[in-house]
């Protein structure tokens, strides 16, 4: 153990002093990289079921595919699970709530229009005991008054309203978990309304939902507590031809009414890069939220990996200087891996990528950027990528007593082992 231990540690040295020689500081990195937290959306950890016990089947154009045993069954399995993958993670990161994980009385319908913070007060003393924050969401889908394809943009305004209570009852919420908690809940609203075929009509949808989303933030909340965001995508699975929520619409609605941004990974089309939107939405929205994610062919949702996307949004988040107004999340779903599996390899990715930007020589390539030396720009962006970075990773984690590349592994297979292959 000590031998691996100094062999870590002389890497750590050799990288720290090849870093150095670039004018990169690795211990401000590492400072800066432990300051930030990652939201773990618990829809990862039992592939979007939640605890009402209805039955109803996902919908709303999200579809997990994949049976792999040892998805969390009940809160305490989920809360397990989430702890398990917080074991493994350097730093102090959040969890990511949905409304339809409330925990509620057994016989009792509680339906969405009806949920408190009473039903999540579970969820806010784990939170509480872990010394971590919550983030919220509305759940949209999943519900027979969303069977039709619409919720908040429902032509009948008695469906319509059922969902802008929910959404009105999830900030309140969301301000019991942020009061209680002592840090600001983001609580993000999506709808999945839209239209598989050619809608006739538009605008209507749109104007109805402009309509809602002012009721539904109505109310003032203090922002120490509840944060609103709003979320935009492209298409979802049978809504290909319409999207009411589409990013035009959000990014407008956003900027005229002050709310934050959500920004998606896994929601544009394939040759789009949510990263090079960060900079331009950040000159007129005050904070985003982001969603990693990974989007393939029609899929939004595969598991983060180190890819050049992940990269590229870690890289304009910190050459841009935005890391203290973006809320860092994750949102995929995996059900065809070991699901804890999945949620630890997202969130170190993303961990990962945000210290590889860190410890690049930016300031440098954004100097040659200006003095016009564009030569050196890409000739040194090539070299930067060879640079030690594991050695960082892997000492950065043994500081944090966290396993160290790819012993984690063995970590998620024993638990798999022990706990998850029981629940039958
Ligand atoms: C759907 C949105 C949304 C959901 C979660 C479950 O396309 O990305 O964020 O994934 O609310
Ligand atoms: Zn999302």
């Amino acid at each position: 153990m000590a031998a691996k231990t100094k062999k870590l540690e002389t890497a750590y040295q050799l990288a720290r002093e090849q870093y150095a020689a670039l004018g990169v500081d690795t211990e401000a990195a590492l400072q800066r990289l432990a300051t930030l937290s990652i939201s773990l959306h618990c829809w990862q950890g039992d592939d979007v079921g939640g605890f009402e016990s209805a039955g109803e089947t996902l919908g709303g154009g999200l579809a997990v595919t994949g049976n792999y045993p040892g998805k969390a069954r009940t809160p305490q399995e989920l809360r397990q699970d989430a702890e398990m993958v917080f074991s493994l993670l350097p730093g102090r990161h959040r969890f990511n709530l949905h409304a339809s994980y409330g925990e509620f009385p057994a016989g009792k319908k509680v339906d969405r229009n009806e949920i408190a913070p009473q039903h999540f007060a579970g969820w806010i003393a784990w939170a509480k005991g872990l010394g971590i924050g919550l983030d919220f969401n509305p759940t949209c889908f999943g519900h027979p008054l969303a069977a039709s394809g619409f919720t908040l943009s429902h032509p009948d305004p008695a469906v319509r309203q059922f969902w802008i209570e929910h959404c009105q009852l999830c900030r309140e919420i969301g301000a019991a978990m942020g009061r209680a908690l002592k840090t600001p809940c983001v609580t993000n609203v999506w709808i999945p309304d839209g239209m598989k075929d050619l809608p006739a009509d538009r605008k209507g949808p749109r104007e109805r939902l402009a309509a809602a989303l002012d009721a539904i933030f109505k109310k003032p909340l203090n922002p120490k507590h509840n944060l609103d965001a709003v979320e935009g995508k492209l298409f979802g699975i049978g809504a290909e031809s319409y999207t009411v929520g589409m990013h035009e619409f959000y990014l407008a609605y956003a900027v005229k009414n002050k709310k934050l941004l959500t920004l998606d990974s896994g929601h544009y089309h394939p040759t789009e890069s949510m990263a090079d939107k960060i900079s331009s939405v950040m000159l007129f929205v005050d904070e985003i939220l982001l969603h990693v994610s990974r989007g393939v062919r029609w899929d939004s949702d595969h598991v983060v990996i180190l890819n050049d996307e992940l990269l590229s949004i870690a890289q304009e988040l910190v050459r841009g200087n935005f890391l203290h107004r973006a809320h860092l999340g994750l949102d995929f779903f995996d059900a065809s891996i070991n699901r804890v599996a999945a949620w630890t390899m997202g969130a170190r990715n993303f961990l990962r990528a945000l210290l590889y930007a860190l410890l690049e020589p930016y300031q440098t390539y954004q100097e040659l950027e200006l003095a016009g030396d564009y030569t050196a720009r890409l000739a040194l962006m090539e070299e930067a990528k060879t640079l030690p970075f594991g050695a960082v990773w892997d000492y950065h984690c043994l500081r944090h007593n966290v396993p160290v590349g790819g012993e984690w592994l063995a970590e998620v297979k024993r638990y798999e082992r022990e706990v998850l292959s029981r629940r039958q």
